[in-house]
């Protein structure tokens, strides 16, 4: 938080932008003095209607909000059908295969795909409403899928191809699913992934609910139960190609995405089909100043939020070119992203900040091989940045001319929340800056009282509703108004992160509330100390949580990837060095009280460490959490010390 460096935005990026420091200036001002006029007005010019809407914001039901109510519309045909006229030839996607076999489909071929499949799901009596998983690989086929049930107004619930068939099932009984759709097998990082097995056996233990099972052969084919499984290629190709749409009002579920709270049992985030929309297709204009010319990279799986908002819904409603990607950065080797974006010409790249700070530790020549000067920007998402991988993402990759937008929203946020537009908003290592336009953020104390005084870190709060925000929780309303409005009341959205803000009025996200440390009545983020242990040049990777402590309350311990051996590290006695250092970073206050040096860090599939887990092992508690998900479960040991 000490950072003091600032990128203003590059003149000629800024000269060429969507939104330059004025356009973004009256943008602001006129969300801030009519919230709701100024969404209508977006709504209005920015989505496809069928039926415009009645009403801009209905509030009756806080704290569930509805938006846009009585318009009608269909998401698919935002997505596709629109830019048919315009750019049906135009490429909407590249998609490149774990082995580098490209396929290429343009707007005309992927609404035919999607109008197909439709087809095909409508002939197995699927319609309104009904709930449709989907456990497919990363590909043309997951878009297709989840478009194909926009299209006909089912709800689709993307399930990461990496959780187990336990998990699976536990989803597909909480949404009530008549249809699977999913795939024989994947090929990933060169190795294969059974995802029907994993079906089968979801199914095998319950899952009344599912009637039917498509699988899209993607590799050498699998077991199939002749009254249940039907193969996607014997019955999508010779469907017709042309699908009316269903019309669906503006808050009809658009999809269901699972994600984990604090209580054991997963929530079905529940997403609305106006709104949602609405926060995917405007963000990529103002964040990713997103041009007809782009060819846009989004990095994350379909699995994740991030893979509906910036991979299925997000590029397509936009009409832009997008690179889609089935494997892994490092397979065959850690030049994979690097070879990608020289050879698509992708000039907007975004990613997680954990792929970034892994590929960094595999040395600066590697990206040096490949001319990444078709690059302009560059993302990323999912967890705070730290300032070093931050500057090596900008010198190395960017060639230290491309601005980086560090983007912070959630899964119930829909789309990004707190972003920099990068030709009007100079950025800093490890903030993710400003709002943007009509959305309302605060930090709040205990009370709910602003936090006025800077760096002071308090609980980070959207003070008015806005339109891509999450509907409920399927099914479970109470939970949704507990979860997220139980606070501070209906009207502030408790985000469940902590942040602060600088001199400037730039957000500093601290990570989850429950990642706050407090040391000796210190307020401290373990993103703080992780930033201090990433800047000592022998160590790789960080993360840092709170063990009780008789006098401090809490003290910090710290598990650390070094470069190079870990044996060696010890040896020199580096956990020792890396305290003092953290000491001399940021104050004796946050030295930690040990530095274990680990091999990997315990991570969930989609590279978020798994902080509780670490909590655990450090207050030496026997390990409750559910490890199966670990991407290395070999390192549990060397994490108990
Ligand atoms: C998009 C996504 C949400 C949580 C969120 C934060 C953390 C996400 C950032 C970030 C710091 C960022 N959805 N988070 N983005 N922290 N800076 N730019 O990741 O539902 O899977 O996770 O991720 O803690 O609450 S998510």
């Amino acid at each position: 938080m000490h950072e003091t460096r600032s990128f203003a935005p590059p003149p000629a990026f800024a000269a060429a932008a969507n939104l330059n420091a004025a356009k973004l200036e009256q943008l602001h001002a006129h969300a801030a003095c009519d919230h709701e006029g100024f969404w209508a007005d977006q709504a209005r010019t920015q989505l496809s209607w069928r039926q415009r809407f009645e009403q801009t914001l209905d509030s009756s039901l806080a704290p569930r909000y509805r938006w846009f109510t009585g318009g009608l519309l269909n998401a698919s045909y935002n997505c596709l059908d629109r830019h048919l006229a315009a750019r049906g030839d135009k490429t909407a996607i590249v998609f490149e295969a774990d082995d580098g076999a490209i396929t290429r489909y343009s707007y005309a071929a992927l609404h035919a795909e999607v109008c197909r499949l439709a087809n095909a799901l409508r002939g197995l009596g699927i319609g309104k409403s009904d709930r449709v998983v989907l456990y497919l690989p990363m590909g043309a086929q997951a878009v297709i899928a989840m478009q194909a049930c926009a299209r006909i107004g089912a709800i689709h619930s993307a399930v990461f191809g990496g959780f187990s068939a336990e998990s699976l099932k536990d989803r597909i009984e909480d949404a009530g699913a008549r249809l699977v759709i999913t795939a024989d097998a994947a090929p990933r990082g060169g190795k294969r992934v059974d995802l029907k097995t994993a079906v089968d056996k979801a199914l095998a233990g319950g899952c009344a609910s599912v009637e039917r099972v498509l699988v899209y052969r993607r590799m050498d084919g699998c077991a199939m139960q002749p009254q249940r499984d039907l193969w996607w290629q014997d019955r999508v190709p010779t469907q017709c190609a042309e699908c009316e749409p269903e019309w669906v009002e503006s808050n009809h579920p658009l999809f269901l995405l699972y994600t984990s709270g604090s209580t054991g049992k997963p929530k079905g985030v529940q997403h609305s089909t106006a709104g949602y929309l609405l926060g995917a297709t405007v963000t990529m204009q103002w964040v990713f100043d997103l041009k007809q010319s782009d060819v846009f990279w989004c990095t994350a799986d379909i699995g994740w939020i991030t893979g509906h908002s910036y991979v299925a819904y997000g590029p397509l409603s936009n009409g832009v070119t997008q690179l889609i990607f089935e494997g892994i950065p490092t397979y065959p080797d850690g030049e994979r992203f690097w070879r990608m974006i020289a050879a698509h010409q992708v000039s907007v790249f975004y990613t997680a900040p954990t792929a970034i700070r892994a590929l960094m530790r595999l040395g600066d020549h590697l990206p040096a091989r490949h001319d990444l000067s078709s690059l302009r920007l560059l993302g990323t998402v999912g967890e705070p940045i730290n300032p070093e991988a931050w500057m090596w993402y900008h010198r190395v990759i960017g060639g230290g001319r491309c601005p980086i937008v560090d983007t912070w929203w959630q899964t119930e946020t829909g789309s990004m929340m707190i972003a920099p537009v990068p030709g009007a908003v100079a950025t800093k290592p490890g903030s993710c800056t400003r709002p943007l336009p009509g959305i309302c953020v605060d930090i709040v104390d205990e009370d709910g009282k602003p936090v006025t005084q800077i760096g002071r870190g308090g609980f980070l709060v959207i003070t008015r509703p806005w339109p891509s925000m999450l509907s409920t929780i399927w099914g479970n309303d109470e939970r949704y108004a507990e979860t997220y409005f139980g606070r501070f009341g209906d009207q502030v959205y408790v985000a469940g992160d902590g942040a602060q803000r600088d001199e400037d009025g730039y957000i500093w996200i601290l990570g989850r509330i429950d990642d706050v440390l407090n040391v000796s009545g210190h307020r401290l983020g373990t993103m703080e100390v992780e930033s201090a242990l990433a800047a000592h040049p022998r160590v790789a990777e960080a993360a840092v949580v709170g063990r009780p402590h008789d006098i401090k309350g809490e003290a910090i311990l710290a598990f650390v990837v070094v470069r190079g051996e870990r044996a060696d590290a010890i040896a020199e006695g580096l956990p020792r060095e890396l305290c003092v250092w953290v000491a001399e970073q940021l104050g004796a206050i946050a030295r930690p009280d040990e530095v274990r040096l680990v091999d990997g860090l315990p991570k969930t599939r989609s590279g978020k460490i798994m902080r509780r887990l670490l909590r655990s092992i450090g207050a030496g508690e026997t390990v409750t959490q559910d490890t199966s998900t670990l991407e290395n479960p070999a390192i549990l040991e060397q994490l108990r010390g």
